[in-house]
């Protein structure tokens, strides 16, 4: 009854808050969402954006019968899902032969993750398929517990933090079946190899291999059961996670990098870089009567030459030593015990961070298949979220700069462009007020002027430079921006809340002090030539490929990591530009990781920076349905006699008939000078379900005409 739809509308919500009575009202908003997560109900739509609240418990719509519902489906047919954003994506990619992308934004344990595992389950599972593309399908989904165990670890926020940024394209047959994937990766965290907070763990793998590998593999590694017993893996103190059960996770790793075809002596050597990584980590150093540098325990060198395939008289000497060059002289200058630690981690990061886009490169070798023709792609990208700690540093500095790109994109793409499009085919619009984040993304990446090239220029000035002369620059060069204060620069009262070494910027998301210490050397990402000299020697595959000679001959100073990062993130704009985005806009409901839980301030916030107020007011200005004259009139042509086989006349004529048969009202659309607008999801509906009918019927009478000859 219209009363019982009425009650269940007053306990769940609408699931379109684009239906919302009060649609300008942040209250109601957060509202609708409490009350859906309240019942479970964790996905809501905004139009066609999916806003999803993680539960924090296992939920029951995500069986093989789910994803059979949710096949060739209308949006509105039922209840919001990210199955229907990713079935959404993958027939807009057929019907229309285009390149989608799927784009999973929120903080960190938001649940970008777990979505972007679901799509591609639900897209490997749902598209077309044959005996050929079948394992094509098992290694797209094999590649994620491999890159999980190398590239996430267990934080303060997530137990299961992806600590690289990722971008998938799967690539689909004019058949739409999956024929391939590629892997892009963005900045894995390194400094995590070497130091992990109080409560944090080091990358999963680490904890694997300790708990999972049989004892004829740990004593091949050398390697103790215990992670208290390596300075890499017991720091944070909390090798045991709860919810993280190592040794099954380290079966299904193996089991997947066998999948993905990986050599058995390339799985030996991943594992003998881990063992090594450990091993290095217990490397000390004690000073010598000049002063110089000294391994302790020298056999645990060689046990990591061993496991490197190197020679170790080499790696003893380039761990305490570093060639220098005076007067055309090669020298050998010994470090300091600082100098020979500092040597020591950088050489663990290099290796580990060089073996991870070694794996990601050997993946992509494995999800390309050169027999079957790629036709149009689907992206997922699912990035680190925005992160704001207690102390901050380059880290978090870049991985906020990407987000602030991201919402940039977000707003370009739907707002910005939402509106130009319908200015631009000549139909009426209410402009929207939104913020536009572009002047932050300016202060960080702009030439000359921005703190990425600012942070360069001390990186390459000899002489004095320091973390704090980069401050002194900073406040020089971008003091005056609206978004950028120090300690120096507040009023009396900031001066409180920031130190003499941090930084704040005002981000879209809120504002994040950083502190200025380590910036250059991390930026830098200094590894002494005698160690790069002694890995590219190696007798073992990975290292090789990792460290390779042509790197040793190349006098041009490496690219900094900042500018690498700018390069690589402003390469993934223009990727996602040149696609059709699909939105999944991701909440975190409390910060305890509670399934019942639903922080209200929490949530307000997320939903301000995620911009979804104004994402609201554009849609509900605007128009639900969008396509090309050509697109429209093609697929639905078949509905009227004057536009059937053919129209004569312009697509946009043609849709105009169309229209005018199909007995479209008025206000319910409008003819663009290159689209047709249809406002409520119902008409097109209508007219989809006529479609499916027609369709059916023209299928009846061509087979009946074949039986006829
Ligand atoms: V980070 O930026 O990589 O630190 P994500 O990726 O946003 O973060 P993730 O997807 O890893 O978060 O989700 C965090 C945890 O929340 C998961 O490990 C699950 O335990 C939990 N989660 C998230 N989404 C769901 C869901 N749809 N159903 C059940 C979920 N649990
Ligand atoms: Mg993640």
């Amino acid at each position: 009854t219209m009363e019982g739809a009425l009650t269940a509308r007053d306990r769940v919500g609408v699931q379109d808050l684009v239906l919302l009575e009060d649609y300008q009202s942040e209250t109601a908003f957060l509202n609708n969402i409490k009350k859906r997560f309240k019942e479970k109900l964790i996905y809501t739509y905004i139009g066609s954006v999916l806003v999803s609240v993680n539960p924090y418990q296992q939920l029951g719509f995500y069986t093989p019968y789910h994803m059979e519902k949710y096949q060739g489906v209308n949006f509105y047919e039922m209840p919001p899902h990210v199955y229907a954003i990713a079935d959404n994506t993958y027939r807009s990619m057929r019907n229309e032969s285009s390149n989608q992308c799927i784009l999973i934004s929120g903080e960190s344990g938001s649940g970008k993750t777990e979505a972007s595992k679901y799509i591609l389950q639900y897209l490997s599972v749902c598209s077309a398929s044959n005996e050929q593309v079948e394992y094509i399908k098992s290694r797209l989904l094999q590649s994620n517990p491999v890159l999980e165990a190398f590239g996430n670890a267990k934080t303060h926020r997530n137990d299961n933090s992806s600590r690289f940024g990722k971008y998938m394209d799967i690539e689909f047959d004019y058949r739409g079946a999956p024929v391939g994937g590629h892997i892009l990766n963005y900045l894995l965290e390194r400094s995590r190899v070497v130091h992990q907070a109080s409560g944090e763990r080091n990358f999963h793998i680490f904890y694997q291999l300790l708990e999972g590998a049989d004892d004829v593999l740990l004593s091949r590694l050398m390697l103790t059961k215990s992670p208290d017993k390596y300075a890499y893996t017991n720091q944070g103190k909390c090798a045991k996670v709860s919810s993280i059960c190592d040794r099954r996770d380290f079966v299904a790793v193996q089991k997947a990098l066998k999948v993905l075809d990986f050599s058995p002596k390339n799985i030996d050597e991943l594992f003998c870089i881990v063992a090594s990584v450990l091993h290095l980590g217990n490397v000390t150093f004690t000073q010598n009567e000049d002063g110089h540098a000294v391994v302790e325990r020298q056999h645990e060198i060689q046990k990591i030459a061993n496991l490197l395939g190197c020679q170790y008289e080499q790696l003893l000497q380039a761990l305490t030593h570093r060639t220098i060059e005076a007067n055309k002289e090669k020298m050998q200058s010994p470090l300091t015990v600082e100098q020979a630690l500092y040597a020591r981690d950088a050489l663990s990061k290099a290796i580990y961070g060089r073996m991870f886009d070694w794996l990601v490169s050997n993946l992509n070798r494995s999800l390309t298949n050169k027999d079957l023709m790629r036709k149009n792609v689907i992206g997922l990208l699912d990035i680190y979220g925005f992160e704001i700690f207690k102390s901050n540093s380059f880290e978090q500095f870049c991985i906020n700069f990407c987000n602030e790109k991201l919402q940039q994109l977000f707003i370009e793409l739907t707002l910005k462009q939402e509106q130009e499009e319908y200015r631009a085919e000549g139909i009426e619009w209410e402009p929207v007020e939104y913020f536009n984040n572009k002047i932050i993304c300016d202060l960080v990446e702009e030439r000359h002027q921005g703190i990425i090239d600012i942070l360069d220029e001390e990186c390459l000035r000899p002489g004095d430079a320091s973390d704090n002369t980069f401050l002194t620059k900073m406040e020089e060069t971008v003091g005056k921006h609206p978004h950028f204060i120090t300690h120096a620069l507040g009023n009396s009262k900031l001066r409180k809340t920031i130190g003499y070494e941090e930084f704040r910027l005002v981000h879209y998301a809120g504002e994040v002090t950083y502190s200025v210490k380590g910036f250059l050397d991390k930026n830098n990402d200094l590894l002494y030539r005698d160690l790069k000299v002694a890995m590219s020697e190696s007798k073992h595959d990975i290292i090789k490929q990792a460290f390779p000679v042509t790197e040793l001959a190349r006098l041009k100073r490496p690219e900094t990591v900042g500018s690498q990062f700018r390069t690589s993130l402003n390469r993934l704009m223009d990727i996602l530009m040149s696609k059709e985005p699909s939105y999944v806009r991701c909440i975190k409901p409390n910060d305890a990781k509670m399934s019942d839980r639903f922080d209200e301030t929490l949530v307000r916030h997320q939903v301000k920076y995620l911009g979804l107020m104004e994402n609201l007011r554009v849609r509900r200005a605007g128009f639900a349905y969008r396509r090309t004259h050509e697109i429209f009139l093609n697929r639905y042509k078949s509905l009227c006699p004057s536009t059937w086989p053919h129209y004569d006349g312009s697509p946009r004529k043609g849709v105009d008939v169309l229209c005018k048969y199909l007995d479209y009202k008025e206000g319910e659309y409008r003819l663009g000078k290159t689209k047709v607008f249809i406002r409520f999801p119902r008409t097109l509906f209508a007219t989809e379900d006529a479609f499916q009918i027609r369709k059916h019927e023209l299928a009846t009478i061509i087979q009946s005409v074949f039986r006829g000859w």
